[in-house]
């Protein structure tokens, strides 16, 4: 039997050097905040038979939609405790600064509170994604600039799984490890640690109905992926159409994540704040490489907290052969 680590002790053990308590703090914010969420999506297909989300409650106060209540509770959480200088949430279109009553701390969290929420119906696995980033000013309460840092300015990243397990994936820039959640007695235990992606990649994931809309060099890329070529890879398809799932899958057993831009939709469907940059951050850290097509994410540094990017990310030989693609088609 192995030795057990609890999420908190491995957190304490491993605080980067910079960190002075706060951001250690922070990641047990967010353990706390990722099992209240699990407590609520693991009832979600019980909202008509115990009249919980969706409904209203005996106190007579409406129960709201999974990925508000999620946001909700990622705020309540993390406003007050003099750790952050600003948030950014993907339910919320403004930043969210810290009220003038609390104190302000050192970091700025951003974060999907629950993305892939439309899976919920169908009960495929659904996540949230966080990235902490320094303030910019420690003298000052957080602003705009503080949430558009690019992704290399990260200090840590992950996402919350809510699947046949509930798991916390993380990383401080010290590798990245995961938590598997034990309900009985509600503490993420050390159950993956140092995860690196394999090689070779064993899958793809990609929208295949949208081919017709991606430019001649992604297609190329596509045909490649799929045996066309003599040099193809040998990988399988695997797409559920929620990104933490298929970014879970991908990091655990190798292969690359595809969201392409299309003609109509230029800068992809994923946004580059608290999707694309945290990821990009871990798949990094695990040994992988993340890209818009052209450039890597974590070096984007973003116009606007909303912003869309196309996104490749997985194992660095896969991520780098759709670059040449569409290299290849720029330069024609
Ligand atoms: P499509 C879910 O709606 C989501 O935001 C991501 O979780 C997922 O990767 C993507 O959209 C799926 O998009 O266009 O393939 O349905």
């Amino acid at each position: 039997m192995s030795t057990v680590t609890t999420i908190e002790r491995f957190i304490l053990e491993h605080q980067p050097d910079f960190a002075r308590g706060e951001l250690t703090q922070l990641l047990y914010d967010i353990a706390l905040a990722a099992k209240i969420i699990a407590h609520k999506t693991n009832r979600a297909g019980l909202v008509d038979i115990l009249g919980e989300i969706g409904a209203t409650n005996v106190q007579g106060e409406k129960q709201q939609k999974l990925d508000v209540y999620a946001h909700d509770i990622m705020v309540q959480l993390c406003e007050h405790t003099g750790r952050l200088c600003v948030m950014l949430s993907e339910e919320q279109e403004e930043i969210i600064p810290i009220p003038a009553r609390y104190e302000k701390g050192s970091y700025v969290l951003v974060f999907d509170p629950l993305d892939g929420s439309s899976n919920i119906d169908v009960n495929v696995s659904i996540g949230t994604i966080f990235g902490i980033y320094r303030c910019l000013e420690d003298e000052r309460r957080g602003r705009l600039e503080d949430v558009l840092q690019p992704g290399r300015n990260l200090v840590a990243a992950g996402y919350v799984l809510y699947g046949a397990s509930t798991m916390l994936v993380y990383s401080t820039g010290q590798g990245v490890h995961g938590f598997t959640l034990n309900p009985e007695y509600g503490e993420f235990l050390l159950s993956h640690p140092n995860l690196r992606l394999p090689k070779p990649p064993a899958y793809y994931s990609v929208n295949a109905a949208y081919y017709s809309r991606w430019s001649p060099g992604v297609q190329r890329f596509l045909d490649w992926l799929e045996g066309k070529e003599d040099d193809s890879p040998s990988v399988s398809a695997r797409y559920i159409g929620s990104l933490v799932a298929d970014f879970h899958r991908n990091l655990l057993r190798g292969g690359i994540f595809c969201y392409p831009a299309e003609q109509k939709r230029k800068d992809g469907k994923l946004r580059l704040v608290y999707e694309a940059a945290p990821l990009a951050f871990l798949i990094e850290q695990a040994g992988g490489y993340a890209s818009d097509g052209r450039r890597p994410i974590l070096d984007i540094t973003p116009t606007h907290p909303h912003q869309r990017v196309a996104l490749y990310l997985g194992n660095r030989s896969l991520v780098e052969r759709v670059e040449a693609f569409i290299r290849q088609e720029d330069e024609q």
